[in-house]
């Protein structure tokens, strides 16, 4: 069975259980906290940023979301590829899983980290520059 570094809260790891659902592969979650700090150093370890999710599929490490799709679609589960097998399609899917890597889910999470930090360390220019690429992409 596949395992997956991830956290509830995380966009990216969420982008990958989308895919280890649609396709029902089953596999083991192993929850990044502060309750499992092996959990932790194993990620620090195996993905060179340090990001997550990471997959193990036995003496195979898998890093970066769309390419854990990918990897998923090739190896495991039984439904149609998240990724469409023909190529003009799948130009199509990198396109749109790209748009909303960098112009959605990385402004948004900027967001996000500004607001968990101290007052005083947070940046209203943070928000100002990923509110305006949020608006673009959403429209
Ligand atoms: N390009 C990476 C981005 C992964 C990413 O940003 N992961 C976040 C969690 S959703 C993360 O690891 N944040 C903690 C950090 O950057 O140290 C992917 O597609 O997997």
């Amino acid at each position: 069975m596949v395992k997956i570094y991830g956290h509830p809260f995380a966009a990216f790891y969420w982008k990958v259980l989308i895919a280890l659902h649609e396709r029902n592969v089953p596999f083991e979650f192993l929850m990044l906290d502060a309750d499992h700090p092996q959990h932790g150093e194993a990620v620090a370890r195996l993905s060179p940023t340090g990001q997550f999710p990471v997959l193990i599929d036995a003496d195979h490490v898998v890093i970066e979301s769309a390419a854990i799709i990918e990897y998923l679609d090739l190896h495991h589960g039984h439904a149609p590829p998240m990724v469409p097998a023909d190529p003009r399609a799948a130009i199509e899917a990198r396109q749109m899983d790209g748009i909303f890597d960098d112009y959605v889910m990385a402004p948004l999470s900027r967001m996000v980290f500004n607001a968990l930090r101290d007052t005083d360390k947070q940046d209203p220019h943070t928000i100002t520059v990923a509110q305006g690429t949020l608006d673009k992409s959403y429209a």
